[in-house]
């Protein structure tokens, strides 16, 4: 793994910097890779005999990210912050800098970096293909090496660090493919999709739409209960067959881009990105883009574009260009946005200019 930003030592450093008397948050994405980051730290923490996180939360990405959790934070005297998996510099620049001046934070992250960023300490960033868990993985095994004890049980997180890695498709790294090779030797770039850290994957991503409750998911993944993903996956996994179709007689189909556009409202809100995930699959050299209400005012938006030659970073970023109140971005090949529901016809416009 290649990092962009930050080293070992900058984690290292940080964490000699924590004391018992530090109140420690973390905050995180509410996806798999998220979830699987958090567990991590926390494991990590414990293995130094650091105090448990007194908060912990799941962000959904919105503009101005922080801007609630701020007074969170205060009320529960947090001290010291990890971010993780947050496109915490793209999304949130300002909220970010206030932040790190407030608390002592370290980001954690895998998301395009900022290039307004101007102070780079405490960032540890990698490429978009190598996701967030992987990295605080990686950094777990590295503490072990410098505490010379086992800080951070890595034989009993393969599973994790594996799903997480399909579902952020970072095993096309073959550094990142190895790695689960070591907990799922038959795995390989072909099979992938019917891999054990596939299933799992698909299981977690049904659970978060089904309960929309990402601590439970999270309880869940921390005790390994993974048959209590089942239910959730049976309901979901018919709600993505259905739409799946739907798709594919109601899409519209701008040609001369090659974009797949879909607006529906799923009984689930939250299948509309790994339904763009499973089509964007199906469809690799289009741009799949699909948008859903995420409430009475506002769209959510998910692209996808497997081949690398559309960034839908960028094409995110383009589409929501003098839209207010609207936020966009994401990685190159996998991205979201969100926009006022009014502005959906300007947006397809930007969307379809070139
Ligand atoms: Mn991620």
């Amino acid at each position: 793994m290649r990092l962009i930003l930050g080293s070992k030592k900058t984690f290292l450093d940080f964490l000699n910097n924590l004391s018992d008397k530090d109140r420690i948050g973390i905050l995180t994405h509410n996806d798999l890779d998220g979830i699987a980051s958090a567990i991590f730290v926390q494991e990590i923490l414990r293995g130094i005999g650091l105090k448990q996180p007194s908060l912990l939360r799941f962000l959904e990405y919105k503009p101005s990210l922080f801007e609630k959790t701020t007074p969170l934070l205060k009320n529960k005297n947090i001290s010291a912050l990890f971010l993780t998996d947050l496109a915490a510099d793209d999304f949130d620049l300002k909220g970010f800098e206030k932040l790190r001046r407030e608390f002592k934070t370290v980001l954690i992250d895998h998301h395009p970096l900022n290039v307004n960023l101007k102070n780079k300490r405490n960032i540890i960033k990698t490429h978009s293909y190598d996701c967030a868990a992987l990295v605080v993985y990686n950094l777990g095994v590295e503490a072990n090496n410098y505490f010379n004890r086992t800080v951070f049980n890595y034989r009993k997180w393969g599973w994790l660090v594996s799903a997480a890695i399909v579902a952020e498709v970072s095993y096309n790294n073959p550094d990142n493919l190895k790695l689960l090779r070591k907990f799922y030797p038959s795995a390989t770039l072909e099979n992938i999709h019917n891999s054990i850290p596939d299933k799992i994957s698909k299981r977690v991503f049904s659970a978060l739409a089904y309960y929309e409750d990402v601590e439970r998911v999270y309880r869940i993944l921390l005790n390994k209960n993974l048959k209590k993903l089942e239910t959730a996956h049976k309901h979901i996994n018919r709600e993505m067959k259905l739409y799946s179709k739907k798709f594919h007689r109601e899409a519209e189909f701008f040609q001369e881009k090659d974009i797949y556009f879909y607006y529906f409202n799923p009984k689930f809100k939250k299948i509309v990105s790994s339904l763009a995930t499973s089509l964007s699959f199906k469809h690799p050299d289009k741009t799949i883009i699909i948008a859903s209400d995420a409430d009475t005012k506002t769209i959510k938006i998910s692209a996808r574009n497997q081949s690398g030659r559309v960034n839908v970073n960028l094409l995110m970023k383009k589409a929501i260009k003098g839209l207010k109140s609207a936020m966009g971005g994401g990685h190159a090949k996998a991205a979201a946005a969100r926009i006022m529901k009014k502005d959906l016809q300007k947006f397809k416009e930007n969307l379809l200019s070139s």
